[in-house]
């Protein structure tokens, strides 16, 4: 925390070389300890404009005051048109050198070479003040600055996309944006023009399947996948060519929120998601990804055991092509400016380093045109790689000169080529010297808007992510389809939906329907897909418990001794631990002393992974409690209490027999593993029939 707070510079010489505020990234600081107008000039008032008498009108020659409201006037540029909410950091990405087979990309084929990074997560739909834990796609984007040029890796959470051709981007997001009149609702697919889109563009059904899953309700930034989407081709030292899809596996594992909590905290906490990833990494438990990779031949057919490696609503399922793992992507320092560097950062799938390339794929296609395009009107001209978060960390000499906010003073007098003044540089770079040149391939045939008959296949994969999942991750699909499709006006669309999900599957289709109050239709889903149990993100065994929450109730009476051993287990395997009491301030003395974090009045369920209840607490009658408590269990999370806290979950209406409640009479070894397997294993849903979770 107290770095985010430091001034430089003493300020006593304003023109000083060590004042000058061009850190050795190349970022401009505001330093010097004195206030000065945009020129530097030292200012002795910024609270009274400068008037004709003190009760006069404002003189036009404040050149400050006008120089302060014009810069305010202009302070904010277009958000993201998509991808508007998001939360960035910087980090590090250390290659296995096991890419060196398939990729020249050298940032992947040295072992042990570290990468500096950028990265930053978004929502798709919702506007930059919009809340976190809206139902929605997640971007998952990471800027490489490697040694030979930045490298972007433009992904989402989910690993397939709604549409098939770019040109009909446009469309898809219209759709799920508020609607045009009134502008509601913010943040949702759950309205009329969205459903409407995907149940006409059934190409969408996938891509729909896994935003009704837990997928679309991510417990943190730091444990959702993140993919590549398309398929890339990866070319070697010796030229030979591999078609590849990017996975990022975060080590903390997969793990959702349910669907109440997303709600409550939607409106509780609208920044929990970019709250959990900074606090995260100013507690030092650093968010981490391996970044893994599933190689295809590149045989000239662009497919893979039928599937269609250039439809970008087709996955390749983990089992025909095993994740590679050849990297570790760490997130250890957050932005220390939120504007200038998660909102001003710019990227591109047309980022790309020798040894990686594009295919024909028709979303990629168009992707490369519209992200460089989406940032003149962003970002204001063409110079935003100039900007220090955009800046590459490898020599540029582009030739490109002047337009907007140019921040280079170009040496030379010929910024072209050849030329027989500067030199005849810059120079052209072969492929050996490391310049970024294409795989030749054949490309031909009539111009056609059109697809290839495989495109065709809308279901099949919807159906095989359906039944590859779990029961209960099934009924959080069934609740999440009737509850969007219930917040649809028109019949007609809800209808069509249904229409959609009876080729996906007859029981889900049943379910929605019932929930509905509607007729199922009836439908052929395909009857022979093969699972794919690596789809599903329930954990059997139990995980890491590295940035996990536990509340713990406790009050002055309470055993300290006790919360203290829970801390100490706690901390040590990188968990946090909050103490909630009735009221702030600091419980006991000396080494059991625990400070009051949060209070029944600051502190809501959806904020931890587990709840305890300390022995001695006295018990009270607050709702709030008793809120606190239920939540926590009706959401199936990891509940605990030791001595007489025990009487304080039962008088909660707490069944003490129920799964993933642990108890003890002290705190000792048994009881700190009891809770460490229960918080590893995210949720006990063997509680969920227990508690009505479903509806269904
Ligand atoms: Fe996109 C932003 C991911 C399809 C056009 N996209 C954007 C961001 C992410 C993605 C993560 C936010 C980047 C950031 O944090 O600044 N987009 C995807 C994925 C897609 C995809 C994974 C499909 C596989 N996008 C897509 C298409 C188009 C765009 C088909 C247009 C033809 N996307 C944009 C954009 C954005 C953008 C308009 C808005 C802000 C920006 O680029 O910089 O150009």
């Amino acid at each position: 925390m107290s770095s985010r707070r430091k001034i430089a510079g003493n300020g006593s010489t304003p023109n000083a070389d060590s004042d000058r505020g061009v850190a050795s990234d190349g970022a401009l600081r505001q330093e010097g300890e004195f206030l000065t107008t945009a020129q530097g000039v030292r200012l002795p008032d910024t609270d009274h404009s400068l008037k004709a008498g003190e009760r006069g009108p404002t003189l036009l020659e404040d050149f400050h005051l006008r120089e302060k409201i014009t810069h305010f006037d202009h302070e904010r540029i277009p958000e993201r048109v998509v991808h508007a909410r998001g939360a960035a950091a910087h980090g590090v990405f250390e290659s296995y050198g096991t890419a060196k087979k398939v990729t020249k990309a050298q940032f992947l084929t040295k072992k042990g070479q570290q990468t500096q990074v950028f990265v930053r997560f978004s929502t798709v739909l919702g506007s930059r003040g919009s809340a976190d834990t809206v139902r929605d796609t997640r971007g998952f984007a990471v800027k490489f600055y490697t040694d030979e040029g930045t490298f972007d890796l433009v992904g989402n959470n989910i690993p397939v996309f709604f549409i098939q051709d770019g040109i009909k981007f446009p469309d898809i997001i219209h759709a799920g944006k508020p609607h045009p009149d009134r502008e509601i609702p913010q943040a949702q697919s759950a309205h009329d023009t969205f459903w409407d889109f995907v149940s006409l563009h059934t190409e969408a059904t996938h891509h729909v399947m896994w935003n009704m899953s837990d997928r679309g309700i991510p417990r943190s930034y730091r444990t959702m996948e993140g993919f590549g989407v398309h398929t890339f081709r990866l070319v070697n030292d010796s030229g030979e060519t591999a078609l590849v899809k990017f996975h990022w596996k975060p080590v903390a594992g997969i793990h959702s929120l349910v669907w109440e909590e997303a709600q409550i905290a939607a409106g509780v906490d609208p920044d929990f998601h970019r709250r959990d990833l900074a606090d995260s990494i100013d507690a030092g438990i650093f968010p981490e990804y391996e970044l893994g990779i599933q190689v295809m031949p590149d045989d000239g057919t662009d497919s893979f055991h039928g599937i269609d490696l250039l439809d970008p609503t087709k996955i390749v399922p983990e089992e025909l092509a095993p994740v590679q793992l050849v990297g570790k992507l760490t997130l250890n320092r957050n932005p220390t400016n939120y504007f200038a560097e998660t909102e001003q950062v710019a990227f591109h799938t047309g980022h790309l380093v020798p040894g990686i390339e594009v295919t024909n794929d028709p979303l990629m296609q168009a992707r490369l045109f519209s992200y460089l395009d989406t940032q003149l009107t962003r970002l204001g001209g063409p110079n935003f790689a100039q900007l220090p978060i955009n800046r590459p960390r490898c020599p540029v000499n582009d030739m490109f000169r002047d337009g907007m906010h140019q921040h280079a003073v170009h040496p030379g007098l010929a910024p072209y080529r050849p030329n027989s003044i500067d030199g005849d540089l810059p120079r052209p770079a072969s492929a050996g010297q490391g310049g970024y040149v294409q795989v030749p391939r054949a490309i031909e045939g009539p111009a056609v808007r059109a697809n290839p008959a495989s495109f065709d296949d809308h279901f099949s994969q919807a159906t095989m992510f359906y039944r590859s999942l779990t029961p209960i991750e099934q009924v959080h699909i069934i609740e999440a389809f009737t509850f969007e499709l219930g917040k649809c006006y028109e019949q007609a669309i809800k209808e069509r939906e249904l229409i959609v999900l009876s080729k996906v599957d007859t029981d889900l289709c049943e379910q929605v329907a019932a929930g509905l109050g509607l007729p199922a239709p009836a439908g052929e889903p395909a009857n022979d897909v093969t699972t794919s149990p690596a789809l599903s993100q329930v954990v059997t065994e139990p995980g890491p418990i590295a940035g996990r929450k536990i509340g713990v109730i406790a009050d002055a009476n309470a055993d300290l001794a006790g919360v203290a051993i829970l801390r100490g287990v706690a901390t040590e395997l990188g968990a946090a631990v909050h103490v909630i009491a009735p009221v702030g301030g600091v419980l006991g003395r000396g080494r059991t002393k625990q400070i009051v974090e949060r209070t029944l009045l600051t502190a809501r369920s959806i904020e931890f992974d587990a709840v305890v209840v300390a022995g001695g607490t006295a018990p009270t009658n607050d709702i709030k409690l008793v809120l606190l408590l239920q939540e926590a269990f009706r959401h199936c999370k990891a509940i605990a209490a030791w001595g007489t806290g025990q009487d304080i979950l039962e008088d909660a209406g707490i069944s003490l027999a129920a799964p993933g409640v642990v108890l003890g009479k002290k705190v000792d070894e048994d009881f700190t593993a009891s809770m460490v397997t229960a918080l590893g294993l995210h949720r006990a849903w063997d509680r969920a029939e227990l508690v009505m979770l479903s509806a269904v």
